[in-house]
């Protein structure tokens, strides 16, 4: 499949997204998106996939939605328009998905990032909430993940004055996973996802829909829905391998049921 605003290849069990708007500083308008959603909605359904990578390039992950698409909408405009659908999709993406940072993740890039699994950060990765600059605020999550990443106080900051966190700062604060020289970053993110990629794809599944519920859920809907899961698990032949391996000292040969 070829598109035009980004570029998709496999790394084994790793799927690949890469955006493809350099002159643009990767902003996310309609096409970004949608060709985004649908590459890995196609991951997704593949057996041969475990994993997944979104990504841009040394000097932007994604700067934002793309403010000269935005810049005349209204409401009904916007009400009417796919774009807050391609990011319930993404949230509904079952397998883990991991964003690879370098440079600036500003606005939605910031939201798109921290709408992923995990975060990993190239040195230079700069994260923010820009929008009150361009006299908004974010629309899709950043004051609600970035606050529950940050705290309150600091999302103040971010949120209302613009300010920029360092990657140290954001793995400091609980909003990366790790960060890595920036001639690296997305090496190290596909060897973190071909790690997950290995592992029992069913459970990988539920983990990350288990984590994710904390997010929708009070602390006792939460763990009951977490219980059920887990009892799920017990249904599938990589439970039997799993134990079954480990009783016997042997390495667990996964077949995703
Ligand atoms: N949109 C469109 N073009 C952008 C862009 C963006 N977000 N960011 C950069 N560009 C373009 C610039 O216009 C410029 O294009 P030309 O002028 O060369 O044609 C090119 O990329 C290079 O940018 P600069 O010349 O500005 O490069 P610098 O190195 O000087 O600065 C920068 C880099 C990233 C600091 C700067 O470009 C910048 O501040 N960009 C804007 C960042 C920003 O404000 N982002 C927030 C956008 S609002 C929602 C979903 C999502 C959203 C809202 C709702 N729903 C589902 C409801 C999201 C909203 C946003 O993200």
């Amino acid at each position: 499949m070829s598109y035009e605003y980004i570029l998709t290849r496999a790394d084994g069990r790793v799927g690949i997204v890469q955006f493809n708007r350099p002159k643009a500083m990767n902003a996310l308008n309609r096409g970004v998106m949608s060709e985004m959603i649908e590459a890995l909605t196609a991951f997704d359904g593949d057996d041969g996939i475990g994993c997944m990578i979104v990504t841009g390039n040394e000097r932007a992950f994604a700067a934002g939605a793309d403010i000269k698409e935005m810049a005349n909408a209204t409401p009904a405009s916007m009400l009417d328009n796919p774009f807050i659908d391609y990011w319930d999709k993404l949230r509904r993406i079952s397998k883990p998905v991991i964003a690879a940072v370098s440079g600036f993740a500003l606005g939605g890039g910031c939201e798109l990032a921290m709408t992923c699994d995990m975060i990993v950060a190239s040195e230079t990765a700069r994260f923010g909430q820009p929008e009150i600059n361009l006299g908004i605020i974010p629309g899709a999550g950043g004051t609600q993940r970035m606050t529950l990443a940050v705290g309150k106080a600091l999302a103040m900051e971010i949120v209302l004055n613009g300010r920029f966190l360092t990657a140290d700062e954001a793995q400091h604060h609980g909003l990366v996973n790790r960060v890595v020289p920036a001639e690296v970053y997305l090496e190290e993110a596909i060897k973190l996802a071909q790690e997950i990629a290995a592992r029992a794809p069913v459970a990988i599944r539920l983990a990350k829909e288990a984590i994710n519920a904390m997010y929708e859920m009070p602390l006792s809907a939460g763990l009951a829905h977490e219980r059920r899961l887990f009892y799920m698990l017990f249904s599938t032949e990589d439970q039997s391998e799993g134990m079954d391996a480990f009783i016997n000292k042997r390495k667990a040969n996964w077949k995703g049921k």
